[in-house]
């Protein structure tokens, strides 16, 4: 088999990029990864390079190239079906995927004023309207979802699922947007995951200043 080679954006910001790789380091998939740093100034010109929407993440399979981070999740989750990227069981594999589609297309008001950003210091920012809905709708899915299968991820071990909301972890920690005890022991199981450790690591080692995300 071909290869596969991950391209992501700036590991401090790209919470899209986030999203494929954790699930793919975590599930034990083999990949090369080509980061490609940010460059608002110059419209990220590079990216049309290996994108055909100018966009990261994408991953190439040979002459296939696949963009949109659920896209590449599950064309993995396919080439791989051994190692568990969603649950066995088709019922949760749905609903898996029904909250990875609402992530994926939902959530606006939270991802427009809370940019992920790995490195950014814990502190309170005025919240635009919204975002405490989105707030309250992911807490609710989260509690309802480890209720049932007991933890400490979603669905019991981590999943696609999972890696659909890390970077959310990370908008909930730095700007201190939840206190309940479930959701903080979720976010802290998630922040703990051998995957999520590797990539916090390279992005507080990262030299780049994405002004737009300094929020
Ligand atoms: N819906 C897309 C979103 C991709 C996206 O917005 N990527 C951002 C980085 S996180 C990007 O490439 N931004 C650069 C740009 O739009 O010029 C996905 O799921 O992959």
């Amino acid at each position: 088999m071909d290869r596969l080679t991950l391209y992501i954006g700036n590991k401090n910001y790209s919470s899209w990029s986030f999203r494929p790789w954790i699930a793919m380091v975590a599930a034990g998939v083999p990949f090369d990864e080509v980061l490609v740093p940010f460059d608002f100034a110059a419209g990220n010109p590079r990216f049309r390079e290996f994108s055909p929407t100018g966009q990261v993440p994408v991953l190439h399979h040979g002459n296939t190239r696949i963009w949109q981070s659920l896209a590449i999740i599950e064309y993995v989750a396919e080439l791989f079906p051994e190692v568990g990227i969603w649950p066995s069981d088709r019922e949760k594999r749905a609903v898996a995927r029904s909250i990875s589609m609402e992530m994926l297309a939902g959530f606006r008001a939270l991802r427009n004023a809370c940019p992920m950003n790995i490195r950014r210091p814990k502190a309170k920012i005025a919240l635009a309207d919204g975002v405490m809905a989105d707030v309250a709708r992911i807490e609710t899915i989260w509690r309802d979802l480890r209720a049932h299968s007991g933890g400490p991820f979603l669905f019991g071990a981590f999943s696609a699922a999972d890696a659909m909301f890390a970077p959310v972890v990370n908008r909930f920690d730095i700007y201190d947007l939840v206190t309940a005890g479930d959701t903080l022991s979720y976010m802290a199981a998630v922040k703990s995951h051998p995957a999520w450790v590797a990539w916090e690591e390279a992005a507080r080692a990262e030299p780049w200043i994405v002004a737009e995300d300094e929020v």
